[in-house]
């Protein structure tokens, strides 16, 4: 089956009627994906979960993104990454056309899971739907990244100095946060949020596929017996698994 799709640009197709002078592809779409033109650029360094949730919305949308070279500590720090992105800070996102630009990792996800035809799936079809995606969407932001990068800075990164009451602290309130989504998933559920994969999911996935690098250990592990399949059944979402990857599960938390 052939369809005449656009114009080709730069490796990418391009579906514009503005490109008078480019040549009209002939497309054979019975065994070929249609690659789209990138919807934008994510700047990061490689390994980020906040890319790995926005890469996933983008493949379940069809929608491609480009990751510019980077250097964390010189590329973030350069004026014109500041012009755009004033923190300097990463993930940060520039759409195609360089008008648009976004910080805050989930923002960008969410921007990029409504950005084609799985952003009902993704983000909900309804408002309750919508805002229990969102509920748990920001736990994972605040009360899960919000546990786990501390102590990760501490014992993994060393960028910050060991302070045993602070990781004591931020463990406690880690193991409160599993027992809540234990308590979610405890009936085998595969998904937070009605039947099928949402940013809810990627959204606590992404800072537990952390935590379970280092704190998220055997003995939390016992407490909370349904969140590691749980997070192992998202792992083999063929999407999820492209882009996280294999994940391991520490047997003993690593403290400072
Ligand atoms: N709240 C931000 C956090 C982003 C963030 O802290 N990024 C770190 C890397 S993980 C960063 O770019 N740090 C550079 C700096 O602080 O100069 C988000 O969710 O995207």
């Amino acid at each position: 089956m052939f369809i005449v799709l656009g114009t080709k640009s730069r490796n990418s197709f391009n579906i514009s009627q503005h490109h008078l002078c480019s040549l009209f592809v002939l497309f054979d779409i019975s065994h070929t994906t249609v690659a789209m033109a990138p919807i934008g650029k994510i700047y990061s360094y490689p390994g980020n979960y906040r890319v790995h949730i926005a890469q996933v919305a983008a493949d379940l949308n069809n929608v491609e993104l480009e990751f510019p070279s980077f250097q964390m500590g010189v590329t973030n720090k350069d004026p014109s990454f500041l012009s755009k992105f004033p923190l300097g800070k990463v993930p940060a996102f520039s759409s195609a056309d360089d008008t648009f630009h976004l910080t805050e990792g989930l923002a960008i996800a969410r921007y990029i899971a409504s950005s084609g035809p799985a952003s009902s799936q993704l983000l909900g079809a309804d408002p309750k739907t919508s805002a229990l995606i969102e509920q748990w969407a920001l736990f994972g932001e605040s009360e899960l990244s919000g546990a786990t990068i501390p102590p990760l800075l501490m014992v993994l990164a060393k960028m910050i100095p060991y302070d045993e009451a602070r990781y004591n602290q931020c463990a406690g309130n880690l193991e409160r946060a599993v027992k809540r989504l234990e308590e979610a998933v405890k009936d085998g559920r595969k998904f937070l949020v009605g039947d099928q994969l949402t940013l809810a999911d990627l959204a606590v996935l992404g800072p537990m596929t952390l935590a379970s690098k280092f704190l998220f250990d055997g003995e939390m592990r016992k407490q909370a017996p349904s969140v590691e399949g749980y997070l192992k059944g998202l792992l083999e979402v063929p999407e999820v698994k492209k882009h996280f990857g294999e994940v391991t599960f520490v047997e003993k938390r690593v403290q400072g």
